[in-house]
């Protein structure tokens, strides 16, 4: 993409109403633009790194074997009676009647409508296990929609849903969840802890919630920092192995995690003392476990081997796609703007051209850009008819993770400048050899 044609509304001052960096750098950096309170429009970079994030959870959530499909926004209140929770939900619930007088309500979660859909078409043990999620937009009248897209009223979730024979395939589902949520974040930049937490209105015994540590997150949680040194790396995980699954759940569960609704004071004071941390956290994710919770109200059985019927056993399994954007922005930025990982950047790579209009130059850069391109990479070019300072800030506060900046000096000696936004150091290199680091850095991830 050229900047000359891109629509880039960044803004000089900082927006008086913006009260935490990712938040104040989501309007600067122009991704985004409230339209009522916890509603937001996606501008074109922001919309760029959420389909980013949307395709991570896509591609782990196909990977661990789970089936997408697409429910609506708008649901009819029938199936929340049914489970109950048209009433429990209470003011949280955006509710709405069409011409004809029925009530329908904005979706803040699927379990109903999911096991809906469930009960028309699945009777048989056989048709099991089953997993199916998709990505949609969701509706909670929070009291104090605030933070940005961090809580939002109008916010895109991943929602998936497991139907099982048993408790022991459920409970298989609820590990594999935990896995490759893990791997989901992490392939963000992201450390997000599973930590015990409480279930609230979606039920349920078993749940964790995904924490990423910052100091603006909304959760008081309590860990063992020995918790912080696990990673899943590139471990090779199979999906379908319950002892893998589990052993991997178990590795990440096992020291004490927990939010303030959990926290038991003394099974945190049993830690040694050195690691025993209280701090901030960012909810990223949510599991539950909660068995014939909705399948038993809503009448969704299947025939076991033995011809008896049963009610299946379900959980579900949140992702905050949107508020993602503002988490991955809390955890790495500077105070020049945001630094994106590799894995969600809105472009791979800047190409910042010192003297617009001078012919080697305009040349170089475009040689650079079309080379980007031919690899598959989306590099956007900076070609503007501006200062240098201005182009670097423009390119330092939208965050891309590489910059390559091309000017009449450097091409004089046949180089140009790779810079890492991370650490700020550059290098000087011929333009080609530019080229092959940022597509060796992309095809590496
Ligand atoms: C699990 C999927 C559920 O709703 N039902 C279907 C279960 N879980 S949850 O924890 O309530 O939400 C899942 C994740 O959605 C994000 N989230 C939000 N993001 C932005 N603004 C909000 N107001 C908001 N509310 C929830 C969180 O990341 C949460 O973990």
């Amino acid at each position: 993409m050229r900047l000359t044609r891109y629509f880039l509304p960044v803004l000089k001052e900082n927006p008086a109403e913006a009260q935490i960096v990712s938040h104040r750098y989501m309007l600067r950096a122009g991704m985004i633009k409230q339209q009522a309170a916890g509603i937001y429009s996606w501008l074109p970079l922001g919309y760029k790194v959420l389909k980013r994030i949307e395709q991570i959870v896509h591609e782990e959530q196909v990977r661990a074997g789970h089936i997408p499909l697409l429910m609506p926004t708008l649901q009819p209140a029938d199936l929340w009676r049914e489970s109950g929770r048209y009433d429990d939900y209470g003011q949280e619930m955006l509710r709405i009647k069409d011409r004809q007088g029925r009530d329908m309500l904005y979706g803040p979660t699927n379990e109903e409508m999911i096991t809906d859909i469930f009960r028309s078409h699945v009777n048989s043990y056989k048709d099991l296990p089953l997993t199916l999620y998709h990505i949609q937009w969701k509706f909670r009248d929070e009291m104090r929609p605030r933070f940005g897209v961090m809580r939002g009223r109008e916010f895109l979730m991943k929602d998936g849903y497991n139907f099982d024979l048993t408790v022991e395939d459920a409970l298989h589902a609820y590990n594999r969840h935990l896995v490759s949520y893990l791997r989901t974040y992490e392939r963000m930049g992201l450390q997000a802890i599973p930590m015990r937490a409480d279930s609230g209105p979606i039920g349920g015994e078993d749940t964790h919630e995904f924490l990423v540590l910052a100091e603006t997150g909304e959760s008081e949680v309590f860990y063992d920092s020995a918790v912080t040194d696990i990673s899943l790396g590139a471990r090779d995980i199979d999906y379908d192995d319950k002892v893998q699954c589990k052993a991997v759940m178990e590795e990440f569960t096992s020291l004490y995690a927990r939010t303030d609704e959990t926290h038991d004071e003394a099974a945190f004071n049993a830690i040694p003392e050195e690691r025993r941390k209280s701090a901030r956290g960012i909810e990223v994710g949510q599991i539950f476990f909660f068995g014939t919770k909705y399948s038993e109200a809503m009448g969704a059985t299947v025939v076991t081997p033995d011809g008896s019927k049963v009610p299946v056993q379900m959980g579900s399994h949140g992702i905050g796609v949107s508020r993602l954007l503002g988490a991955i922005i809390e955890a790495s930025h500077d105070d020049k703007g945001i630094i994106w990982p590799e894995g969600v950047t809105p472009f791979h790579c800047g190409i910042v051209n010192l003297k617009q209009g001078d012919d080697e130059t305009d040349a170089a850069c475009e040689s650079i850009y079309k080379a980007l391109q031919k690899a598959g990479l989306d590099p956007l070019y900076d070609d503007r008819n501006d200062r240098a300072g201005a182009k670097f800030a423009t390119m330092d506060l939208i965050g891309l993770p590489w910059r390559i900046t091309v000017g009449p000096r450097g091409l004089k000696n046949g180089v140009v400048e790779l810079t890492s936004r991370r650490t700020g150091e550059s290098e000087e290199m011929t333009a080609d050899a530019a080229v092959a680091r940022i597509i060796a850095i992309y095809n590496g991830l």
